[in-house]
């Protein structure tokens, strides 16, 4: 599906406002200081990396700086400083942060699509998992037919409605499908329903919450948790969720890679870790088959939280964020 050189464009989204813990935002720097775009580089791809520095720096919610949104006297503006006009970001009904998450949503989702409408690989390195409405409706917009596979602890598929938290990076896949409660401003200014409830399976599901049982449930939708990966193993597991979504391997695939889907002693410093999670080779093996198929045009790699644990820690996680790319990328293809 990819177009000329083998080229990707890697997406660094600073971003931390679908969830309440800060730190996910320092991730895309982590990756890249870690190596990533020599490593790709090296596995024959063409690389562009849009620094992402001021990326986000005209919308007005103040996602830079994600210290306080107290209207403490911003007097203090240091002259050299870049303004960021803060506007209050209240709740609407349960969701948290609704503004900001819309606004950065829709840049990601413009960023991803004009980066595979020239017929490249989109590689979107969150920040927290919130930002798959973008990344996964920018994809959407240039391959209508694409299928998503997500590989998560959690199904991310809570409605405005249903949800808890409040955090939205539990609920891009209910905004995605276009579920109860998701026609709400300021999101259904811009993010149409783009997927179909039999276009997304998931892998390594073990912590689901009542509501999204149910609505999982309600919509057929296809999930493969702990419990099928002990049972069928990881390349039956990943052969079943392909002939679910892709039974030809002829659509193009969209995955959506949550390390958290990892076990925590793989991949320790995100914000929720569920014991009980996939070995390094099953979720190395996911990304391996996926590069197999010929099929994958856009990759995110998501909460990988380098501000969390120790140092050994947060060097293990960001090495598995940069192998699981480079495996996504062909790395271990003979
Ligand atoms: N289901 C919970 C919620 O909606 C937790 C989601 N947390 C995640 N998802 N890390 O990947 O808040
Ligand atoms: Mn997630
Ligand atoms: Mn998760
Ligand atoms: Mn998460």
């Amino acid at each position: 599906f990819l177009e000329g050189n083998p080229t990707v464009g890697i997406v660094g989204c600073p971003f931390s406002g679908g969830q309440g813990r800060t730190g996910v935002d320092l991730a895309p720097n982590k990756l890249i200081s870690a190596g990533l775009v020599d490593q790709l580089t090296s596995l024959g791809w063409e690389v562009h990396y849009n620094s992402q520095e001021q990326k986000y720096i005209d919308i007005p919610f103040n996602p830079i700086s994600t210290s306080s949104s107290s209207s403490s006297s911003s007097s203090s503006s240091a002259s050299s400083e870049v303004k960021i006009q803060k506007l209050p970001d209240e709740d609407i009904g349960k969701m948290k942060k609704p503004r900001l998450v819309s606004a950065v949503n829709e840049k990601v989702s413009k960023e991803v699509e004009e980066i595979a409408k020239k017929g490249w690989l989109p590689l979107t390195l969150g920040g927290d998992h919130s930002l798959a409405m973008g990344t996964v409706s920018g994809t959407k917009a240039k391959y209508p037919d694409a299928c998503l596979i997500w590989v998560d602890a959690h199904a991310d598929i809570n409605t405005p409605l249903s949800t808890d938290s409040g955090n939205l990076h539990g609920c891009p896949v209910s905004f995605l499908l276009g579920l109860e409660g998701t026609d709400v401003a300021p999101f259904n200014e811009w993010l149409k329903p783009c997927l179909k409830p039999e276009e997304i399976v998931y892998i390594g599901l073990r912590d689901i919450d009542g509501p999204e049982k149910a609505i999982l449930k309600k919509h057929g939708i296809k999930a493969f948790s702990m419990h099928h990966v002990d049972k069928y193993g990881i390349g039956k597991v990943v052969e079943m969720a392909l002939d679910h979504v892709n039974p030809d391997r002829s659509k193009p695939i969209h995955l959506s890679y949550d390390v958290d889907a990892l076990d925590p002693i793989v991949a320790p410093s995100t914000g929720t870790p569920v014991r009980g999670g996939l070995s390094f080779r099953e979720g190395h093996y996911i990304t391996e088959a996926l590069a197999e198929t010929g099929c994958l045009v856009s990759v995110d790699i998501m909460e990988v939280n380098p501000s969390l644990l120790d140092p050994n820690s947060v060097e293990k996680t960001v090495a598995a964020g940069c192998s699981l790319a480079r495996a996504s990328l062909g790395e271990t293809l003979l």
